[in-house]
């Protein structure tokens, strides 16, 4: 577990708008968005420090939005959710799927007064792909908080790091605050992500 959550647990696995949790006002949330395989579910692993969100090789690994309560070390803010969106973009998915997708994420996002940000995970080697703009669309649309994480960045030498994210920055991108380089692998980012989450919930 990072230093800063002290207790993780998987509060419900939502396959059907009728399934997903309530908002409760004392429970801010923060939900993890991106492409289909970019490393969302790996990377609340890395956070959490454990294996309870499942991940694959093969897109589309989770179908469900799964819900995280965690228990933080500080006084201010001392419960929250995280969660864990399904990926977009999956081109195999029937278009039945691909709609079910979108029905559970809208009714999810629809009102949700508790949702105070949403991190838009991006793959470094690519950075934002169409339907990554589209995504950023979207959520601007709904009057989102965005902010972008950049994943699986122990794919480039660390020497680049900064170049490729100012040159990303450059190329036009919505994040609330400078974008966080990740590694879910090499663990590397991680803590500066959790810190960032725990100032962002106080
Ligand atoms: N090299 C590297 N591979 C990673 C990293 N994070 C995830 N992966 C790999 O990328 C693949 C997808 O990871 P997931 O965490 O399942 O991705 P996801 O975004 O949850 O995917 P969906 O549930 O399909 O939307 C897996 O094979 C992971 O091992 C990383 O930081 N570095
Ligand atoms: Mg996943």
């Amino acid at each position: 577990m990072s230093n800063n959550f002290i207790k993780a647990r998987l509060e419900a696995s939502c396959f059907k708008p009728g399934q997903l949790l309530e908002q409760d006002d004392s429970l801010p949330e923060i939900a993890f968005a991106g492409r289909s395989n970019v490393g969302k579910s790996s990377l609340i692993n890395a956070l959490l420090n454990t294996k309870l969100a499942h991940t694959g090789q093969t897109p589309g690994k989770t179908r469900s939005i799964n819900f995280y309560r965690i228990t933080l070390k500080t006084e201010s803010a001392s419960e929250f959710r995280l969660v864990d969106l399904p990926g977009y973009g999956y081109a195999e998915r029937s278009r039945d799927e691909r709609n079910d997708w979108k029905k559970l994420i809208s009714a999810y996002m629809k009102g949700r007064e508790s949702l105070k940000l949403v991190c838009h995970l991006v793959d470094f080697c690519h950075g934002l792909l169409k339907n990554d703009r589209e995504l950023q669309e979207w959520l601007r649309a709904s009057e989102k908080n965005i902010f972008v994480i950049f994943t699986k960045a122990d794919k480039i030498s660390k020497g680049k790091w900064r170049a490729t994210r100012d040159n990303y920055i450059r190329e036009g991108l919505f994040s609330y605050d400078v974008p966080i380089v990740t590694s879910a692998e090499s663990r590397e980012g991680i803590e500066k992500l959790s810190e960032f989450l725990i100032n962002f919930l106080s």
